[in-house]
């Protein structure tokens, strides 16, 4: 059968499963061109997953204290009868913009992560609108380009040089390092820490974090000034070119090269070799995830074009229209999204009375996690979440419904990387019912009529392929389809690519990509990347493989006296967790790293007790969570007796 990963991540994977005496398993689809027939080592252990004896089995009414894991099992009937009523009685009493709908990517299926919104819009409820993950650098990329949809990926083997700059891709995105490496593509790192992507790459550039705006202005800066760039593509298509050659004059080499750690030689050799090779740059999701992220991106996205590529960055993909699947068009009250940074707000500030979760975890992946566990212990709201797992949200919910998996259902998916559409066929049978059955048996016991809420998943899949013109026994046959890209142009005010922006100017921004410099009141900068073994939270309880040390540069622990192992204690305005040190040369002076979002009911915390929930007002509300300062001590056990 035709499976598809539908986790959030990059490579959206062709997976070929079987299920025989009771048993999955799983293989890559070899013919898929990104997956190759290999999976990753978390999609390798999908059965695992699959099979775990921890998935939820039965509704659950809470009965002791939010957090205290005291349930009622119920039946379905009786769950979905208390939702609807405390729904009703919500929107009787409140009005149905106290309702909020909080989803986020943890299956991206078409039908399971869209179908749902069609009962809230229904009903006129809010939704959020989405700022956690990737937002601030989009907002950059439509300063420059007009769109964050940059290069099919398929084309890197035509390219010489692919730049990782902020992303780990041989963690997160290990088909599309692979798709370089095999391809013989040269592969250069730009981060903060020496990752497994460094490790595997022609050369590394260690920056200091929040510098890369700099760094790139300087690269700009020598290509120009030496005449290392396509003058003949720049005079057609860049906007604003005599203005920012005279902005990046301004700019000394030197300086540059003191705030970003990068010597000026290398900065020299990043210049010409990147014009030599007409590299391309793969944008990470990871380095814009903080307060200087949205300018940092809106430098980098510079470079491709100065070697004379239209769109030679990589950042998102977007291939089909779903917006039918979501049917906003049954709204008749416009839209309030919440900003997605602005949860625990609302919540405190009481305009929210029910909250619906699904395919997320909040309670682990959201920053600032003592506020938002406070604001939902003190609130009057009503929360239900759907998921299949006990998760630390399931546990602060008055209702938990047990949701399945992507082997049983039929969805297809498309991928925010690459430009397939996969097919999802059910392959086994497990516990759970799946997001859009649970948005129907609701709407049944509203006494809801309209025919979209009731639309079985197939014929809204159909529907999507049809308006997107995919033909339905083509994507059965092979499992996948190539969604193919239409010639472009950029929808900027001028038409070009805008070295000038003039949206960042609307929004009250200088036209130019702006150094800042940030500052905590801590002394270290704590970084909280992905983990190899996990996608955010997802895989901690089943796998069981994580890594909850704090990683720190030898004379950062030299100075506290820690040594390696040693249990210490990390803190800040936020919170404080107890780990152990590991002491290591990867990461620099200056700065910590902690691993994202593990399962704080496991580990007793997670780094987002400590992460700041500040937010990048000017670029879209995103998420700032790299912008932390934490402080690091000796822990000294308490004297016994
Ligand atoms: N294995 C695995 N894969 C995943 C995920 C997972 O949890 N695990 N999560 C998925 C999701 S939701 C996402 S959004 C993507 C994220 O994919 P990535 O972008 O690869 O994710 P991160 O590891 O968060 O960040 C990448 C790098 O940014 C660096 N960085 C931080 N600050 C700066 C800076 O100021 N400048 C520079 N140049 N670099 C900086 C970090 O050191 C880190 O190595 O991965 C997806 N894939
Ligand atoms: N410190 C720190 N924190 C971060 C980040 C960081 O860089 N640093 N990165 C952020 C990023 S990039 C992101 S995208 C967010 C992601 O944060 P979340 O959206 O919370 O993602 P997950 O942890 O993957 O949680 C997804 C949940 O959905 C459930 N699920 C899976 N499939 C289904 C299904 O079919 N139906 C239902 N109902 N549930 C399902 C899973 O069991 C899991 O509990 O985290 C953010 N958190
Ligand atoms: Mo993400």
């Amino acid at each position: 059968m035709f499976s598809a990963c539908m986790r959030d991540c990059y490579d959206t994977c062709a997976i070929i499963s079987e299920f025989k005496n009771g048993k999955l398993t799983v293989k890559g689809n070899p013919k898929h061109p990104i997956t190759r027939g290999f999976l990753c080592p978390k999609g390798a252990l999908l059965p695992k997953w699959f099979h775990s004896p921890e998935r939820l089995k039965t509704p659950l009414i809470r009965k002791g204290k939010r957090g205290e894991n005291n349930f009622a099992e119920v039946s379905w009937e009786e769950a979905i009868k208390l939702v609807a009523k405390k729904l009703k009685e919500t929107i009787e009493k409140f009005g149905s913009e106290s309702i909020l709908v909080y989803r986020y990517a943890g299956d991206r299926g078409v039908v399971n992560y869209n179908f749902p919104l069609r009962l809230f819009h229904y009903l006129n409820a809010r939704t959020i609108e989405s700022g956690i993950c990737d937002r601030a650098g989009q907002e950059a990329l439509k300063d420059v380009y007009g769109t964050a949809v940059g290069l099919d990926p398929e084309e890197i083997p035509n390219h010489k040089l692919i730049v990782y700059w902020g992303i780990n891709a041989f963690w997160t995105n290990l088909h599309g390092f692979m798709l370089a490496k095999r391809n013989n593509v040269e592969i250069w790192t730009v981060d903060v820490i020496r990752t497994e992507t460094a490790k595997r790459s022609s050369k590394f550039f260690q920056i200091k974090p929040d510098t890369d705006v700099l760094f790139a202005l300087g690269i700009a800066k020598v290509m120009i000034e030496n005449g290392w760039y396509d003058k003949e593509f720049v005079k057609e298509n860049v906007y604003g070119f005599e203005e920012f050659k005279n902005y990046i004059k301004t700019l000394s080499l030197d300086y540059i090269s003191k705030e970003t750690g990068i010597e000026v030689e290398k900065i020299f050799e990043f210049a010409q070799e990147f014009w030599e090779k007409r590299g391309i740059i793969h944008i990470g999701y990871g380095f814009q995830r903080s307060l200087a992220g949205g300018e940092g991106v809106r430098a980098v996205s510079l470079l491709p074009a100065l070697v004379g590529h239209k769109f030679g960055f990589i950042y998102d993909m977007v291939t089909i229209d779903k917006s039918y699947a979501e049917g906003k068009f049954l709204r008749t009250e416009p839209e309030n999204p919440l900003p997605q940074m602005e949860l625990a707000e609302a919540i405190e500030s009481g305009e929210i009375k029910f909250l619906y979760i699904y395919n997320s975890n909040p309670l682990a992946s959201y920053p600032n996690q003592n506020r938002l566990r406070r604001a939902l212990e003190n609130a009057d709201i009503f929360v239900v979440t759907h998921d299949i797992f006990m998760t630390d949200t399931a546990l602060y919910s008055d209702v938990v419904l047990p949701a399945n998996t992507f082997f049983e259902r039929f969805d297809i998916v498309d991928s925010y990387y690459h430009r397939y559409v996969l097919l999802n066929e059910p392959v086994a049978k497990g516990p759970g019912k799946s997001n859009s059955e649970v948005t129907r048996l609701l709407a049944k016991e509203l006494g809801i009529n309209n025919p979209y809420i009731y639309e079985n998943d197939e014929e809204v899949v159909k529907k999507v392929l049809e308006i997107n013109g995919i033909s339905f026994e083509e994507l059965k046959e092979k499992g996948f389809v190539k969604v193919p890209q239409k010639e472009r142009v950029w929808p900027t005010p001028s038409g070009k690519i805008e070295f000038y922006s003039q949206r960042a100017v609307k929004r009250g921004l200088s036209p130019f990509p702006t150094y800042k410099k940030f500052r905590g009141k801590y002394p270290l900068r704590l970084l909280s990347p992905t983990y190899r073994m996990t996608i955010t939270s997802q895989y901690h309880n089943t796998y069981g493989i994580i890594d909850e040390k704090i990683y720190m540069n030898p004379k950062d622990a030299q100075e506290r006296k820690i040594k390696d192992g040693d249990k210490v204690i990390v803190f800040n305005e936020y919170g404080r967790v107890i780990t152990r040190a590991k002491i290591t040369e990867d990461v620099p002076r200056g700065v910590v790293v902690m691993y994202k979002a593990f399962w704080p009911s496991l580990l007793g915390w997670n780094v987002n007790f400590l992460t700041t929930d500040k937010k990048v007002e000017e670029y879209g509300k995103a998420s700032a969570f790299h912008s932390t300062w934490v402080d690091v001590t000796l822990y000294s056990e308490p004297e016994e007796g």
